[in-house]
């Protein structure tokens, strides 16, 4: 099978599987992403739900396995009315989040059986236990682009995807980016919208990293410590007892995270 039927191949197994797009990212194109050059060098910074480094590598450095060349990205679809989708029940993994993983879990299957010779690992979601910077992969498979928001904004559904990846022995070439800048001319609800005001000074400057101009936020006005302060309020905010969630069952723990800077984006909104 030459590679441009390999990489459909993957892709439309994807969407046939429930992701709500899927594209490739080359290995080599997504080292010279902002994300991947940018946090290897940036000072760490102490923050909720942190979790512990497995790589062995130096903080914010990607555990790139041997042999693999590129990687499947896929996003599904967190609706704005679903919310429980995107809640940790139980002090579990989202629902959302498992279809992700469960989508990715039926390709690799699919894959071993049609194209034994290629290899697939799916991935954890941190780069801490051999993750990658799951925006800046979306971007390089031509998922969508990185908005105002800091988020990746998708044609179809603006930011309200999550995102998943699984590596391939493959050398496919990446299916991005897109040329397209819905934010351009955008007075940036999402920025506003923010109960933290994280969006409201530029705080990195290229300078401190390499000459980087692409930084949190686009232009380096996306603060992490002030998003992680509505994060920590969310947190103290968990909801206990004997919950019941229509359509998803019991529950004895709901956590949900803000998503303002998501949910203001206009972008999907008439697709949705
Ligand atoms: C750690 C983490 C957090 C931390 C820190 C966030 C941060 N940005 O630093 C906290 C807990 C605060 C957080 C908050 C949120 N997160 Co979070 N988070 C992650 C995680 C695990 C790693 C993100 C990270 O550190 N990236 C590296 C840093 C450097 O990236 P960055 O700050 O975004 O800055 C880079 C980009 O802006 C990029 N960039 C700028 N301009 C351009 C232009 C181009 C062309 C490109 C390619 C790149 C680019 O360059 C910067 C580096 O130089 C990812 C999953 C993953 N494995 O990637 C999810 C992830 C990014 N989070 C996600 C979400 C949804 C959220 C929240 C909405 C909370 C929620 N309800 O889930 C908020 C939104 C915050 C925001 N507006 O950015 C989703 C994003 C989905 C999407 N549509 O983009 C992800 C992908 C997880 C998922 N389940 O799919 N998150």
């Amino acid at each position: 099978m030459n590679v441009r039927t390999l990489s459909s191949y993957l892709i439309n197994k994807a969407l046939e599987f429930g992701a709500s797009s899927a594209g490739i990212a080359n290995i080599e194109d997504l080292k010279k992403m902002p994300s991947f050059r940018m946090m290897p060098i940036r000072p760490h910074i102490e923050r909720v739900g942190a979790v512990e480094n497995e790589t062995g590598l130096p903080e914010g450095v990607v555990a790139w396995p041997e042999g693999m060349k590129s990687v499947l990205v896929i996003t599904y679809l967190h609706p704005e009315d679903d919310k429980y989708m995107d809640c940790w029940l139980d002090w579990k993994n989202p629902p959302g989040n498992v279809k992700l993983a469960k989508i990715i879990k039926s390709v690799k299957e699919w894959l071993q059986e049609a194209v034994p010779e290629v290899e697939a690992i799916p991935m954890n979601y941190y780069v801490e236990k051999g993750g990658i910077w799951l925006k800046d992969a979306a971007v390089t498979a031509g998922l969508g682009v990185l908005g105002k928001n800091n988020l990746l904004v998708t044609p179809r559904f603006g930011p309200r995807v999550r995102l998943r990846a699984m590596y391939l022995s493959e050398d496919l070439p990446s299916t991005g980016p897109m040329n397209w800048d819905p934010c351009a001319d955008c007075p940036a609800p999402c920025r506003a919208n923010c109960p933290q005001q994280a969006f409201a000074e530029t705080i990195y400057d290229p300078k401190d990293y390499e000459g980087l101009e692409k930084l949190p936020g686009r232009t380096g006005c996306y603060s992490l410590m002030q998003c992680d302060k509505q994060m920590a309020i969310d947190e103290a905010n968990e909801e206990t007892g004997e919950i019941e969630l229509p359509g998803y069952g019991t529950y004895h723990s709901v956590l949900t995270y803000c998503r303002k800077c998501e949910l203001s984006c206009p972008v999907g909104k008439q697709t949705l």
